[in-house]
């Protein structure tokens, strides 16, 4: 079974979102493996935003995680990792479909809500770097056999 790294960022717990952004997750039948709210470190910050190193909007975006907690998350299923990107629409909400977490609840690129890993490797690299192996609970949904043939 697949893994992801979903974060809701600040302004989606200054928004109150947190509640349905892990419902649109459940409702889909993906199953959760590690939750938890904390106030990221400038360190974690830096390390988790390493590719955008050079970029221009790397300084806000490291001050914008750090402002605030974050509701860090695990999920498992089928294909979690692209449906999840998905289900939260485009980097610009301005541009994701209705219907998207983004579409629906965002209108700048800095303000996103959520960030979800974009790739299996990513994945795996953003869990380990968010979650220690014990973190990490593996259960069986009674549901299974109602989502997955
Ligand atoms: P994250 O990583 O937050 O899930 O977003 P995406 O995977 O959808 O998009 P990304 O890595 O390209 O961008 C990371 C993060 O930087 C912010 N950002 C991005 C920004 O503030 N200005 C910009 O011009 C871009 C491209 C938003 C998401």
């Amino acid at each position: 079974m697949e893994r992801t790294f979903i974060m809701i960022k600040p302004d989606g717990l200054q928004r109150s979102l947190v509640g349905e952004i892990i419902q649109r997750l459940e409702n889909k039948g993906f199953t959760l493996v590690s939750l938890k709210l904390m106030k990221v470190s400038r360190e974690l910050a830096e390390q988790h935003y390493d590719v955008h190193r050079d970029k221009p909007f790397f300084g806000n975006l490291v001050e914008f995680i750090t402002s605030g907690p974050v509701v860090a998350s695990v999920w498992e299923g089928e294909g979690v990792v692209a449906a999840a990107r998905k289900i939260i629409g485009t980097t610009n909400p301005l541009n994701a479909e209705p219907g998207t977490i983004r579409g629906d609840y965002g209108i700048s690129i800095g303000r996103n809500l959520i960030h979800a890993s974009d790739a299996v490797e990513t994945a795996q690299q953003e869990i380990k770097l968010w979650f220690r192996e014990e973190e990490l609970v593996s259960w069986e949904p009674s549901l299974k056999s109602w989502i997955y043939e």
